[in-house]
């Protein structure tokens, strides 16, 4: 793996992976709708849009592997999510398919399976059930890199990943978290490991209380260096900050479950 395009350079994840990816490949090339404000002289930054494919060609053009950040990382409108997520995410895969690109690393996220409830536990393999237009474009996302994996032998690592952050904010996020070292971890699993064809790993650290079975990804390697047990406190004064949310609290994906919800609370499926 000699160059890799990362995509979503200019977004928080972006920042933290410049930082960390530093040296790891040869030659990383960053894209983003704007180059990032502390872009340093010896990183490669190439402008894209994401709904625009000539522009997606350009910046893939000659990299061996992508690691796709980037489009809208919270709920939109559909427009917004139509162009940046779903065009924009079809558009990558056919420019690595064009391009011949052998191996891409998708961010995808929790929110394909926001709406089961917390107390079950779940793996990668359960019926995707987003809860929000920003997750069903994460479920299509994933369904497209399932086709071009199998149909264009792209290898493909969706990382369903829960929330990218130094430390976990609440104790939703005592779930979900992931500390960007661990995310490093996984991206190069998917971009290094020589078992790969179509995988998904949830992007979680060593979280004790997680709502996610993450057997693929330790069956591939992964060994996650973080504990959110060790952040305790400041998840439980986060946690006192938030206003109570009988759908948010019962659901894995939490506000984005009870964001335009109409189901009427005690009717909320399990
Ligand atoms: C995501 O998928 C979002 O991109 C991020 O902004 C967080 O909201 C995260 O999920 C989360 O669920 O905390």
């Amino acid at each position: 793996m000699k160059t890799v395009l990362v995509t979503g350079a200019s977004g928080g994840v972006g920042a933290r992976l410049r930082r960390l990816l530093k040296g790891v490949y040869p030659q990383i090339r960053w894209s983003d709708l704007r180059a990032p404000a502390d872009l340093a002289k010896d990183e490669e930054f190439v402008a894209a849009d994401l709904s625009d494919l000539n522009a997606v060609e350009k910046a893939v053009d000659g990299v061996q592997g992508i690691v796709h950040l980037g489009g809208y990382s919270i709920e939109g409108p559909w427009e917004t999510i139509l162009q940046s997520n779903i065009v924009g995410t079809y558009n990558l895969f056919e420019a690595a398919r064009k391009k011949r690109v052998g191996r891409v690393v998708f961010a995808s996220s929790n929110h394909t399976v926001g709406f089961y409830p917390r107390r079950r536990r779940i793996g990668t393999d359960v019926t995707l059930r987003p809860d929000t237009r920003y997750g069903v474009s994460k479920a299509f996302g994933e369904a497209v890199g399932s086709l071009y994996a199998y149909k264009h032998g792209i290898r493909v690592t969706c990382l369903r990943i829960g929330n990218v952050a130094e430390e976990p904010a609440d104790m939703r996020r005592m779930s979900i978290w992931l500390h960007p070292e661990d995310l490093v971890q996984l991206i190069r699993i998917g971009l290094e490991h020589p078992d790969i064809r179509f995988e998904v790993f949830y992007g979680a650290s060593d979280n004790e209380r997680a709502w996610w079975d993450n057997a693929s990804a330790f069956r591939h390697g992964y060994k996650p260096m973080h504990r959110s047990e060790a952040h305790l406190d400041k998840a439980i004064a986060g946690q006192t900050t938030l206003p109570a949310d009988p759908i948010g609290d019962w659901y894995e994906g939490g506000p984005f479950c009870n964001d335009e919800f109409k189901n009427g609370v005690e009717r909320a499926p399990d």
